[in-house]
């Protein structure tokens, strides 16, 4: 028997405070059944793992949301990389994983590491700001945009569009129809965003429309394709600063070690997506009867994979709730695994890096001075606001 569980993963009290039921899906079972919505979930680390890299038994083809396309129709035109499966995918991520390769994303590195100076050596005069808004949100918007080839017009559309990709992999619940309630312009905007004439010459999106001109790929395709990149190259890495920021502040202990040991930057980003776990779902869709543990499901069963659970497996990690720079954290799921794993965490390591080895020059504190409040969201895990003040290191 899988047993049966009455927990609401898409609710306002379970975002408030997911670990609880976490553990409760956990310790019930490799596998657990969740009635509120017909469906299937996995959250002890080794079932999420297995699951993300056998691809030929549960498919992202019928979607990595809630909704199965094989039955309703989808939310938006799927995409060509997150929501497909071999050969398919193999084609799409090829040219991704070369317009994002380790070289294209090195020729950044000044350029961002600038910008992340900047910024915070601003944020150091204010003293006082909202660190959701006025830095992990400010980051990003400013540096992949850039990155894309994108004009400076309207960038800040990319959160709301994020905001809805991510609420519709979820169910058609308040959270996701307040996020698509003023959707058209938005909606138009990216479209317009994708087509080569609306990009600069240099950058990753100009890099895509490329393959067009071999006749590899259609047109069609590289638009969807840099669609990918504005979906989920901007509201993924704003929470995975916005944890990064918020572990600082509530382990000052941290934050002592970084500045001591400003090369722990990249350590301290990666701990941040490991325990904060920025995407916190996604479902896959059996393609035959598969088997957990010791129980059947049949082919077409959607079923819940649960990373931000797994990243805190106590069967996998010692003291999982805790942030530790020094931590061994290597296969956490946090950027996923397998053929789907993040295409662009290269990037995101890369601005993580470069904001927190910043804060690690220049900072010598980090204070919540107010409510955190979070952000709810059908998938990403994060934060609307985050008052906080920073004080400024003495010069060096
Ligand atoms: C995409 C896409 C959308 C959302 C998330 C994502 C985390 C990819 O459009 O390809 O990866």
């Amino acid at each position: 028997m899988i047993p049966a569980l009455d927990i609401d993963p898409f609710c306002q009290d379970f975002f408030d405070d997911p670990y609880p039921a976490h553990a409760a899906m956990r310790d019930a079972g490799p596998v657990v059944y969740l009635p509120r919505y017909g469906i299937h979930a996995v959250a002890r680390y080794d079932d999420v793992r297995a699951m993300l890299m056998d691809w030929g038994s549960y498919s992202s083809a019928r979607g990595v949301g809630i909704s199965d396309f094989a039955k309703e129709k989808p939310w938006r035109l799927p995409s060509l990389l997150l929501e497909t499966d071999p050969p398919l995918h193999d084609r799409t991520r090829k040219l991704m994983d070369k317009v994002l390769s380790p070289a294209a994303v090195r020729a950044l590195r000044q350029s961002f590491a600038a910008a992340a100076d900047s910024l915070i050596d601003d944020l150091l005069v204010r003293g006082s700001f909202d660190a959701v808004r006025d830095l992990a949100e400010a980051y990003p918007l400013t540096v992949f945009p850039d990155a894309v080839g994108m004009p400076p017009e309207n960038r800040r559309f990319l959160l709301p569009y994020g905001n809805m990709v991510f609420n519709s992999f979820g169910p058609r619940n308040s959270f996701f129809e307040t996020a698509v309630a003023d959707a058209e312009p938005v909606l138009a905007w990216v479209q317009a965003q994708s087509k080569r004439e609306a990009l600069t010459a240099s950058g990753f999106g100009a890099a895509i429309h490329a393959a067009t001109d071999t006749g590899e790929f259609t047109t069609a395709e590289a638009e969807v394709l840099v669609r990918s990149l504005l979906t989920a190259g901007v509201d993924t890495t704003v929470n995975g600063l916005c944890a990064a920021v918020y572990c600082l502040a509530r382990f000052p202990t941290a934050l002592e070690q970084l500045r001591a040991d400003p090369s722990l930057a990249r350590a301290a980003f990666e701990e941040a997506v490991w325990l904060e776990s920025p995407v916190q779902t996604f479902f896959r869709t059996t393609t035959r009867d598969v088997t957990i543990g010791d129980e059947t499901l049949s082919e077409g069963t959607k079923v819940l994979m649960f990373l931000g659970a797994a990243n805190r497996d106590p069967r996998r990690w010692d003291h999982p709730d805790d942030f530790d720079m020094a931590r061994r954290n290597a296969g956490h799921v946090g950027f996923g695994t397998g053929i789907h794993g993040c295409v662009g965490a290269v990037l995101a390591r890369l601005e993580g890096e470069l904001v927190l080895n910043a804060i690690a020059r220049k900072v010598a504190s980090i204070e919540i001075m107010g409510e955190p409040k979070r952000r709810y969201n059908n998938t990403l895990r994060g934060m609307a606001s985050l008052p906080v003040r920073m004080t400024a290191a003495a010069e060096t």
